[in-house]
């Protein structure tokens, strides 16, 4: 006898009306137990809620955008058969002799929240190099997690439960390849430990500090982890090299103080970091190379301007993006950015503020240094690292004249754009500064 059961959301602690941002089901499908249903995403974390019963699905009670909480009902399905239906949680059945019975149940245990980037990432889609498997038994945050580090889970083994993928699962996967023994098709054959195709890399050294001195131990905050995840894989991957440029701001660092006495009872504060997006956007507009992205064998060049920064918070790094940065003046992309700087600073992004970036900026001229090496914030193909302007003597062809000069130190990626070319990128950024009318031009 067939059964109706609807399957409804269990326990989840203390999230309530959580909005669901992906609906893995459809009327008429054929579902597995622990096949997953949606995805809920809170401000923390994402969380996949698995079906508790196998069955066709007759109704799917939700959509995405719906707020719901434990005990709403997700998808109601019809089980072929009771005894098979092998439910995770074993509830009481309403039975109902001619009609189909109904079951009400909370969907299976859900899996500890996986908590997806929200940060300081770019959202990555499938590339064609990375075949991302339709097979794979995976839940949604641990394929997106497969996905930004580009492996493909037919070649994962999963430890969870029916074999399910975990993010444990793919992280081992990744220290095996790291370790030089890269995924072999035929089992048997095992590759010496250092062929040259992994990083071949000595383990984290183990050391006891407390044999030195006295220690304390703090665990790193969530964006550090995220970011910090994000980084190597872009240090380790992308083949940086940096070139640095001076841009002579004497100008217009008056320009910029002017305004801002103009524009002081209007709130509004004019940043040199305001001034760089739009003049990065002009670089850009002329070195469309730089506007672009890897894909595969394919270069994706894009159309948009969308411009991230770097901002330091109390709990870490993120890149806030300004979106279509060509199509907005000087004032408004300074308005925007000291919005989304506080806002970062007071841990209040939305995950879209940090997407779509297209080239990154992290200024650190407000703070020090000369020049550094910013890491690309992939799949982007170049970042400009801002050092502390000061003031140098600079030869005008008859004397020398103190002027008011500003590193820019721009990291590229070198399969991508050739040194030459990113010489000319860093010339032409330093000339708009030099002559701020020409990003006029
Ligand atoms: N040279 C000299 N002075 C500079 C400068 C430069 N290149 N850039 C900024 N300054 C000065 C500004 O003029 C300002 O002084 P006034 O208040 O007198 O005008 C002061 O430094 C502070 O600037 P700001 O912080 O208000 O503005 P900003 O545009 O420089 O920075 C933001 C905004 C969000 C980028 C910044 O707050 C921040 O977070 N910086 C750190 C970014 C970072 O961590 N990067 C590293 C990433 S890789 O780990």
């Amino acid at each position: 006898m067939s059964q109706i059961i609807e399957v409804k959301v269990p326990d989840i602690g203390d999230y309530k009306n959580i909005p669901v941002i992906e609906v893995f089901v459809k009327v008429g499908d054929t579902i597995t137990v622990e096949d997953t249903l949606v995805t809920l995403e809170s401000d923390k974390a994402t969380l996949d809620v698995p079906s508790s019963h196998a069955g066709v699905v007759k109704n799917i009670a939700v959509k995405v955008g719906d707020k719901v909480s434990e005990g709403s009902v997700v998808v109601t399905l019809e089980a072929a058969d009771a005894s098979n239906a092998n439910p995770v949680n074993t509830t009481s059945t309403l039975a109902a002799p001619q009609e189909p019975a109904v079951q009400t149940t909370a969907a299976a245990a859900i899996p500890i929240p996986v908590e997806r980037e929200l940060l300081a990432i770019p959202e990555v889609t499938p590339t064609a190099t990375v075949a991302m498997s339709k097979t794979a038994y995976a839940s949604p945050s641990v394929r997106q997690f497969a996905r930004e580090l580009d492996v493909n889970l037919d070649n994962v083994t999963g430890t969870g439960s029916k074999n399910r993928i975990t993010q444990d699962d793919v992280r081992a996967y990744i220290k095996t390849v790291m370790n030089g023994a890269a995924a072999c098709p035929t089992p048997n054959v095992t590759q010496p430990a250092s062929l040259g195709g992994g990083l071949d890399l000595l383990p984290w050294p183990q050391i006891d500090f407390t044999k030195f001195g006295e220690i304390d131990v703090h665990p790193l905050s969530r964006i550090k982890k995220i970011s910090g995840q994000n980084l190597s894989r872009n240090w380790v991957m992308i083949p940086h090299v940096t070139n640095n440029e001076v841009a002579d701001i004497t100008e217009l660092e008056q320009f910029r103080v002017t305004l801002n006495r103009e524009y002081e009872k209007q709130s509004v504060k004019f940043t040199l970091l305001a001034f760089l997006i739009k003049a990065c956007v002009q670089g850009l507009k002329k070195f469309p190379e730089f506007n672009a992205s890897l894909d595969g064998d394919n270069l994706v060049y894009k159309k948009y301007y969308n411009i991230g920064f770097a901002a330091d918070t109390p709990n870490g790094l993120v890149v806030p993006v300004i979106k279509d940065a060509d199509k907005k003046s000087v004032t408004e992309i300074a308005v925007e950015m000291s919005e989304l700087a506080k806002n970062a600073r007071e841990g209040k992004l939305k995950p879209t503020d940090m997407q779509g970036g297209c080239f990154s900026i992290s200024s650190l001229g407000g703070i020090g240094g000369t020049t550094f090496t910013p890491i690309i914030n992939a799949p982007e193909v170049a970042i400009l690292g801002v050092s502390r302007s000061s003031i140098q003597p600079v030869w005008n062809g008859t004397e020398f004249v103190p002027r008011l000069m500003c590193p820019l130190s721009l990291s590229y990626d070198h399969r991508v754009i050739d040194g030459a070319a990113a010489a000319r990128f860093n010339a032409y950024l330093a000339n708009i500064l030099n002559d701020y009318r020409r990003v006029l031009l």
